[in-house]
C-alpha cells in the first residue's frame, strides 16, 4: 500500500480501474453462463439445426420418430405419441427421403391437447447429466406457438413467443415449420412447447451437451505384414553380416 502514501489520487484510480476491470470478468462470467433461446427459424431436415455438428458428432440425440416411438434415452413426453404416415401426419419434410414440401409420409409426435401442450422432460439419472442443448421443431397446430424452458429443479429459463407461424391447412405442409431451441451451461431439465388452438404436432427432438468435443479417434498403430517384417529381417541379418565381415578383416590386418 505505499504507493498509496505516495500517490494517493493515483491509487484509488488505479484500484477502481482494477475494480472494475473484475466487475467486467464477473459480467463476462455471468454472461457467459446464461441462457440463450435459438429460433424459431425454417427446418426441413437435420441439417436445418443449429445442433448438427454435435448430432453428427454423437454428442447430441436426435429423435425423429421415424422408428415409431420416443426410443432415445433419458427423456419422457407429458402428452401424446407416435404417429405415422398419413394424410395428415406433418413430419419432418427430409424423413420420408425427399425436402418436396409434404411431410405425410414420415412419422411425428402428436398430442390433441395444443394449449395444454407437450413437456418432454430430460432425466440427469439416465443420461449422467441434463442436457445442455435442447432442441424440437414445431410441425403442426393451430393459433400462436410458444416454447418455454426450464433450468434445474425446474426454474423458468424463458420462452419464445407466443408467435404466429401455423399456416392452414393441416395437411403435411412444412414451409411453416419452425425449430425452437435452447441452450444452457447449467443444464435443462425440460422444455414445453404449446400452440393456442387445436392438436400439436412436432418432431426431430434433440439434446445433447453444448460445446462437446467429439471423442478423439482411436489412433491406429500400424503393423507390418508377413512380408514386411520378412524383409526387415533379411535387411537385419544382411547389416549383421556386413559388421561381421568388417570386424573379420579389421582382424587380419592386425
Ligand atoms: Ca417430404
Ligand atoms: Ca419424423
Ligand atoms: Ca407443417
Amino acid at each position: 500500500m505505499g504507493c498509496c502514501n505516495l500517490r494517493l489520487a493515483r491509487c484509488n484510480l488505479r484500484l477502481r480501474g482494477v475494480a472494475g476491470a473484475a466487475a467486467a470478468m464477473l459480467f463476462t462470467s455471468v454472461t457467459a453462463l446464461a441462457q440463450t433461446f435459438l429460433g424459431p427459424t425454417p427446418y426441413l431436415g437435420k441439417n436445418d439445426s443449429p445442433f448438427v455438428a454435435s448430432i453428427d458428432a454423437g454428442t447430441t440425440f436426435l429423435e425423429t420418430f421415424e422408428g415409431g416411438a420416443l426410443a432415445t434415452p433419458g427423456v419422457s413426453a407429458s402428452a401424446g405419441s407416435v404417429i405415422g404416415p398419413g394424410g395428415l401426419t406433418d413430419s419432418v419434410d427430409a424423413d420420408d427421403g425427399t425436402i418436396d414440401g409434404s411431410g405425410t409420409n414420415g412419422h411425428s409426435f402428436f398430442s390433441g391437447g395444443g394449449s395444454t401442450g407437450i413437456t418432454f422432460t430430460f432425466d440427469a439419472g439416465v443420461l449422467g447429466a441434463l442436457p445442455t442443448q435442447v432442441g424440437i421443431v414445431w410441425t403442426d397446430g393451430d393459433g400462436t406457438t410458444l416454447f418455454e424452458a426450464f433450468g434445474p429443479s425446474g426454474f423458468p429459463l424463458g420462452q419464445i413467443g407466443p408467435v404466429a407461424i401455423a399456416v392452414p391447412p393441416n395437411s403435411g405442409e412444412t414451409a411453416e415449420d419452425r425449430f425452437f431451441g435452447v441452450t444452457n451451461p447449467a443444464g435443462i431439465s425440460a422444455i414445453r412447447i404449446s400452440n393456442s388452438s387445436g392438436g400439436i404436432e412436432v418432431d426431430h427432438l434433440q439434446y445433447g451437451i453444448f460445446g462437446a468435443t467429439p471423442p478423439p479417434p482411436i489412433a491406429v498403430i500400424p503393423v507390418p505384414t508377413i512380408s514386411e517384417t520378412a524383409l526387415l529381417l533379411l535387411v537385419l541379418l544382411a547389416a549383421v553380416a556386413a559388421w561381421r565381415r568388417l570386424a573379420a578383416r579389421r582382424n587380419e590386418r592386425r
